[in-house]
């Protein structure tokens, strides 16, 4: 920190009282973290001349922001979420991990645990979406191949209008939700439609900022998944499709190189009877691999609030 107004004595008495520096109690990590947080605030406030008027709008928007529940989507939207990843992918590659499993990529805020779990297949909608039939399939295999049995395949998408049921009271509980484990061929299947791209809340403080940034609040289609099994690391992805008009231009910075399905249209009679289908559909192949897990405790996803768990 620079800023020679915070670098004063009274100032930086007060930072260090107000971060508890002089307190023998609470916790080190949060005091050292809190101090510089403070410090990097103050020393924003000086070098960009903040008015006492923009200082309180901002701390109205946290108001606002957590009023709405936005704040895991600003995360996302401001590419913190992201940053994550690319962090963790390289601390992987610092500690020369085994390569050639699928990335990774952000979870997003639209979560919801223990979705109803099947073996090998299951429907994922209820049918009141006039969406375009999704069958959606792969294989689960470890980095050598091997098919993984009793993995979970944890999938969650929006329906065509962009939204997610839990957080979209008009949908059914746990439509486009779905935990399927795999048996000993690795394999997982569902049937489900089409999502759609999602949008902002184009009323909320997220799009608001971003209305500011110069930046618009949209994500391609995209289908999410958390894929574990035990001895495995646990797998935090999605899929997008290819040719979406938001494939590279993603708000939240998801879409990754090895992760853009192709949609295939499917019209053969006998693949639409083998599959139970109505008719024509769209078919999409999507393989996970996973990489050995170096501990029990990298088997499960990180530990955040997550609706339902
Ligand atoms: C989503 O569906 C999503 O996946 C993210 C990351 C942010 C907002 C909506
Ligand atoms: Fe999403």
């Amino acid at each position: 920190m620079t800023n020679s107004f915070v670098q004063q004595d009274e100032v930086q008495a007060l930072l260090r009282e107000s971060a508890g520096l002089n307190s023998p109690e609470g916790n080190e990590r949060f005091k050292a973290i809190t101090h510089r947080l403070l410090e990097n605030i103050c020393g924003l406030i000086d070098d960009y001349n903040v008015t006492q008027e923009e200082f309180w709008h901002a701390i109205n928007y946290l108001h606002e922001l957590g009023g709405r529940q936005e704040a895991a989507l600003l995360a996302a939207g401001l590419g913190l979420e992201h940053f994550l990843d690319l962090r963790q992918d390289a601390i992987d590659a610092a500690q020369q991990r085994e390569t050639g499993g699928t990335p990774r990529t952000i979870e997003g805020p639209l979560y919801v645990a223990n979705a109803p779990l099947a073996q090998g297949h299951a429907r994922m909608d209820d049918g009141k979406d006039p969406g375009e039939t999704l069958w959606l399939h792969g294989v689960v295999t470890d980095t050598k191949g091997q098919p993984v049995a009793n993995a979970i395949v944890d999938i969650w998408h929006a329906n065509t209008l962009g939204n997610y049921s839990f957080f979209d009271q008009s949908q059914s509980e746990y439509n486009l939700r779905r935990r399927i484990q795999t048996g000993a061929d690795g394999r997982y299947s569902v049937r489900t439609i089409m999502p759609s791209g999602y949008g902002c809340p184009p009323d909320g403080p997220t799009q608001k900022l971003l209305d500011l940034l110069g930046r618009h609040g949209n994500r391609p289609a995209h289908i999410h998944f958390f894929v574990s099994a035990p001895g495995h690391k646990h797998l935090t992805s999605q899929i997008n499709f290819n040719g979406d008009e938001y494939l590279w231009d993603d708000f939240a910075f998801a879409t990754r190189d090895g992760l853009i399905a192709d949609p295939i249209k499917v019209n053969d009679e006998q693949k639409i009877r083998e599959r139970d289908l109505e008719g024509p559909h769209t078919e999409i192949r999507f393989d996970f691999t996973l990489c050995k897990a170096l501990s029990v405790d990298e088997e499960g996803r990180i530990t955040r609030s997550r609706a339902k768990e």
